[in-house]
């Protein structure tokens, strides 16, 4: 039997956060036997704010190595960077000829960025759901290993598969969502309100896979908690959930057995004990990244055989949309 196609793709637009990890990469790897995966470097997503041009080349190569290091296979998955396959930009340019206007304007992240980068709130950023629904629909995927934070921009493009279904035929399979429960949403270790973000300004906030054991023990140890010193989950104690969320997916143990675990102790003791597990975690994969950078040869033909993989597939793809549509693609 085939197998289903799973997609997902990070952007190269800062330093990868914890968060980044529990939240996508990691599953990534938990899912690569079962599925045809696509993983992909989304290079066009992340100028939809600035970047600095030397900056995002050297990132997108370190993304890549960092996919690897964590343990994707590239001999079984499809890994490419976004801007070598020109079909993503040509399938966006059908599909915002059916998304509205209203629709973009009410997506979260982009009122949040609208807020953020209020100095450049470019067509790009408003568009983003729709290139993303673009990298999706093109390779006919069933599942998409999201984070919480990116759950709307999959309806999204589930409503524009439909739409287009619906208007041209049978054409785009529906996508689902897919979200593991442990590591799905990380909350800044400074405002735990807020979700961890690799673009947020205070360092401290935070924990880049790129930290060294001491700058991790020393941004939880400051991680914002309460005055209480009970460590246990509850609504109205974010900073001490988040942290037992943090240990329970780098140990593996449940949030439940965190508690037990840590029942009696001070916030001191249980702060060093979650930074210790993440930075045991960390570490191999930091050398094995660093061990794969040395090595731009093969990280190079990684990239142009996923670049092969995945334009064959979105060229037909793509043709058969542009068939449904009308374009004329010769006799
Ligand atoms: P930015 O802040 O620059 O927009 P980001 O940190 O949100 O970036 P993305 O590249 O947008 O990172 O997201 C990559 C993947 O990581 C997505 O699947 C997203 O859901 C997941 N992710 C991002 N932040 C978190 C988080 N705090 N907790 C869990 N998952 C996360
Ligand atoms: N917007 C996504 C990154 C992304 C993506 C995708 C994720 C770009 N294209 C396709 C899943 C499927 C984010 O995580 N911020």
């Amino acid at each position: 039997m085939e197998k289903k196609v799973l997609y997902s793709a990070v952007q190269p637009s800062g330093n990868l956060t914890i968060g980044n990890y529990t939240g996508a990469i990691r599953n990534w790897v938990k899912l690569q036997n079962e599925y045809e995966c696509y993983y992909a470097i989304a290079n066009m997503h992340a100028i939809t704010v600035r970047q600095e041009p030397a900056e995002l080349r050297r990132r997108t190569v370190e993304l890549l190595a960092l996919y690897i290091a964590c343990g994707v296979d590239p001999a079984h998955c499809t890994l490419y960077v976004q801007s070598q396959v020109p079909q993503h930009a040509e399938l966006t340019w059908v599909l915002n000829t059916m998304t509205y206007v209203g629709e973009m304007e009410r997506m979260t992240q982009f009122k949040d960025k609208s807020a953020k980068h209020a100095e450049n709130i470019n067509m790009g950023l408003m568009d983003y759901p729709v290139l993303m629904a673009a990298d999706i629909l093109l390779y006919q995927t069933d599942i998409v290993p999201v984070g919480v934070d990116q759950r709307q921009h999959l309806e999204i493009a589930r409503d524009i598969a439909v739409r287009f279904n619906n208007r041209y035929g049978e054409t785009f399979r529906v996508p689902e969502a897919y979200t593991l429960k442990e590591g799905a949403k990380i909350a800044s270790l400074q405002e735990p309100t807020k979700k961890m973000s690799k673009s947020d300004e205070n360092p401290n906030a935070s924990v880049y896979l790129s930290d060294d054991r001491d700058t991790i023990l020393r941004k939880f140890r400051r991680a914002v908690t309460d005055s209480d010193n009970r460590i246990v989950a509850a609504e109205d104690k974010p900073g001490v959930t988040n942290l037992l969320n943090i240990y329970s997916a780098f140990s593996g143990c449940t949030v439940a057995e965190a508690e037990k675990q840590f029942e009696g102790k001070g916030y001191g003791d249980f702060k060093l004990a979650v930074g210790e597990t993440v930075a045991d975690v960390l570490a191999p994969v930091q050398a094995e990244q660093k061990r794969l950078l040395a090595d731009k040869a093969y990280l190079n033909q990684v990239l142009r055989e996923g670049a092969e993989r995945a334009y064959k597939a979105a060229r037909k793809m793509l043709s058969k949309v542009y068939r449904k549509i009308g374009f004329y693609q010769g006799e």
